[in-house]
């Protein structure tokens, strides 16, 4: 990041003060298309796309150097199955069945990647049917359970996606990632849904071709039925019926987006999706976090907090550690509670506390963990700094135990507010 991009981002967060970061209002008419790499630098995607939360799709000019792209793939575009078979054929992959529902996700079942295949196989013979159903291998973990050494061989992150905090999180942990393969014969798809955390999407068509149904943050409310639950299939003959959902008719078409492939899409925070295979498609998926949407991130987990709060609250008065149980909920119907979510903002606020003392004590010998660069790392403590500020000012933080925590959050906050001083003059 240049000097300039990070003074355009800090004025951006400073204009909009305690408001929610992202777009509001229908759907743009249509996506913006990135055709040329050359001509598309980390300063155009933070201003013209991760600042104001839109989409966006690059050309497949932009992942043309992936091994995946070449090896996974036949000559005549299709997914190379003896190469993969080979490749992958013993490894355990995660699989849905797209044609049950259950809650607003389909049920999940284990089987070697090899029985996967023999699935696919059979279903293309089948004319796009089997008796098996509808089957989708999704969210396979390929780097984090991979024993294979040439992974930068399958791709190259783009310089866009870099700043990933979720998954420099978890790389410094070393227990999981949020790195995935989706692979699917047309007709497997994904239900209505927003990411995980209020992540940030990147996906990449290794082969194939998808269809993308979006609806920008806060459109999904028209959408909700009359118990106020949103739809699993937004394009459901029951979204007529007004009685079902009352609030239907104040709702926008969804922004519908064909990715081809090898093509790249941005998927923005909040937006909520659903995402249909055209063609026998294998993509790459990445779910990333950082300074532009942590404040949605630590939004969302407020909003989480409060539901669970709601659901449990005949028990408030009567269960001595009831604000201790809404967190242990949070944890399990959330996957993070508050206590989780201070020890994220501290493994991101340590490392970039540390480069960033270097440089402000004249040491510029050692550029390790700067990643894309130092007003990167000085943009970052100051978006760490505002949302620490705001959950050391929460009062179901100050409920949470963090006498074992250290640093202490209020001091963590003091030396970002120290460091967020110093580096104003970088
Ligand atoms: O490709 C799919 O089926 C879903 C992908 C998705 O939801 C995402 O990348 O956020
Ligand atoms: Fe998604």
């Amino acid at each position: 990041m240049d000097r300039e991009t990070r003074l355009f981002a800090e004025r951006h967060y400073r204009g909009l003060g305690d408001r929610v970061p992202g777009c509001s209002g229908p759907a743009p008419s249509s996506v913006t298309f990135i055709q040329a790499p050359d001509a598309f630098s980390y300063a155009d995607f933070v201003k013209g796309f991760l600042l104001p939360n839109l989409p966006c799709v690059f050309s497949s000019a932009f992942t043309e150097g992936w091994g995946s792209r070449r090896r996974w793939v036949t000559s005549a575009g299709k997914p190379d199955f003896e190469y993969l078979l080979q490749k992958y054929g013993d490894v355990v992959v995660p699989v849905a069945n797209c044609g049950v529902r259950e809650y607003n996700s389909n049920p999940k079942e284990h089987m070697p990647f090899r029985d996967y295949i023999d699935y696919w196989k059979e279903y293309i013979q089948g004319g796009c049917s089997s008796p098996r159903g509808c089957l989708y291998l999704k969210d396979w973990h390929l780097c984090r359970d991979s024993l294979v050494d040439d992974l930068e061989d399958i791709f190259t992150l783009p310089v866009y996606f870099s700043s990933d905090w979720l998954n420099e999180f978890w790389d410094v942990l070393n227990v999981d990632d949020y790195r995935f393969v989706y692979a699917g014969p047309r007709g497997t798809w994904s239900p209505f849904h927003a990411d995980i955390f209020r992540s940030y999407s990147w996906s990449v068509n290794i082969c194939g071709r998808k269809k993308w149904l979006f609806f920008p943050p806060g459109q999904e409310e028209a959408l909700r039925d009359c118990h106020g639950n949103l739809p699993y299939d937004v394009t459901s003959a029951e979204l007529l019926d007004t009685r079902l959902y009352p609030r239907i008719q104040h709702s926008s078409l969804p922004l519908e987006v064909i990715q081809e492939a090898g093509e790249m899409i941005f998927v923005p925070s909040g937006w909520h999706h659903q995402v249909y295979n055209l063609d026998d498609t294998i993509s790459i998926n990445h779910n990333w976090v950082n300074g532009c949407n942590l404040a949605n991130m630590w939004h969302f987990l407020q909003q989480e907090l409060q539901a669970v709060q709601q659901e449990v609250r005949e028990w408030k008065d009567s269960m001595p550690d009831w604000h201790h149980h809404c967190q242990v909920i949070m944890k399990s119907c959330t996957g993070i509670n508050f206590e989780e979510f201070y020890h994220f903002l501290k493994v991101i606020a340590e490392k970039r506390l540390l480069v960033l003392r270097q440089r402000l004590k004249g040491d510029t010998g050692d550029s390790m963990g700067l990643g894309l660069g130092l007003q990167q790392a000085a943009f970052d403590v100051g978006r760490l700094a505002d949302v620490l500020a705001s959950v050391v000012a929460h009062l179901d933080f100050q409920r949470v135990d963090t006498s074992s925590f250290s640093p202490q959050p209020e001091e963590l906050l003091q030396q970002l507010e120290t460091t967020v001083t110093a580096a104003e003059a970088l």
